[in-house]
């Protein structure tokens, strides 16, 4: 996504003609690349989950608490006094897998939850999934015709790692990739529960919303031991757009184009319930 966030950071930071392409220098996306070593590494484990909102199939898996300001990402107009603590926007997240399907479970807090009114999805209440289903880090998209705008294009072959984006609707509207540039009346809710066995369900909650999302990426495997790069974020608009997101793990990077800075998830078999 982030079509406009990429615009803004290349503009600023990158003297690379070919700024679609090549990693932005920016904040610490170098110092991150050569410190592995640090970036989170959660086990997964195997769970059989009903998405339907219901937090009950989750029981006994620990939460990752995305709270406070060192979660949030800044730049298009969004600043740390957009932000008015924990209850205005943060979450708990938690994964699993089960059978080839990979299951989420968002708690988030956001004190106004709104129907979408913003003509991109990112732009409203939402949820970002980005995963390195490979685990090969590096570019997300990886251009092979030269061209220097990648968005404008949408090559599956040229997609290392996903962007997917879920709104809080009834029911949630899905978002795969750019090909569409994430038009948020253009959804792609049907491919993903035709092709990618997808399913999302929400809930609103007295604090904002639960949203549980399971799917199948096509042509990927799971399997124990598989690892694979997860970076997550939500979105918050309370009525004039977005003002915030909050990232898990790495709020300093260009995320959606570099894949290097991505938590690590690892499929277990250590639960079967
Ligand atoms: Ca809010
Ligand atoms: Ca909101």
């Amino acid at each position: 996504m982030l079509f406009q966030r990429a615009i803004v950071l290349a503009a600023l930071a990158c003297a690379s003609s070919t700024a679609w392409a090549e990693p932005v220098e920016i904040g610490c996306a170098k110092a991150g690349r050569a410190d592995a070593a640090r970036r989170p590494r959660l086990e997964l484990p195997e769970r059989k989950i009903v998405v339907d909102a219901d937090p009950a199939d989750w029981q006994g898996i620990q939460p990752t608490l995305v709270e406070g300001e060192k979660h949030l990402w800044f730049g298009q107009g969004m600043t740390r006094e957009n932000w008015h603590g924990n209850r205005d926007l943060s979450y708990a997240w938690r994964a699993a897998w089960h059978g080839n399907k990979l299951y989420f479970l968002f708690e988030v807090n956001d004190d106004k939850v709104l129907a979408p009114t913003q003509p991109f999805s990112y732009l409203n209440d939402s949820i970002e999934i980005f995963l390195d289903y490979g685990n090969r880090g590096g570019e997300r998209v990886k251009v092979m015709d030269g061209r220097a705008d990648w968005f404008s294009k949408c090559d599956p072959k040229e997609m290392m790692g996903y962007e997917m984006h879920f709104l809080p609707t009834t029911p949630p509207r899905v978002y795969l990739d750019h090909r569409d540039k994430y038009a948020t009346d253009k959804p792609h809710s049907e491919e993903f529960a035709k092709k990618w066995a997808g399913e999302a369900a929400v809930k609103k909650t007295a604090t904002g919303y639960i949203m549980e999302i399971g799917f199948s990426v096509p042509g990927v495997a799971l399997k124990p031991g598989k690892v694979m790069g997860l970076e997550v974020g939500v979105n918050d608009d309370d009525g004039q757009g977005r003002k915030s997101i909050m990232i898990w793990p790495a709020t300093k990077t260009d995320f959606w184009l570099t894949m290097d800075e991505y938590g690590k998830i690892i499929l277990t078999q250590g639960d079967r319930k």
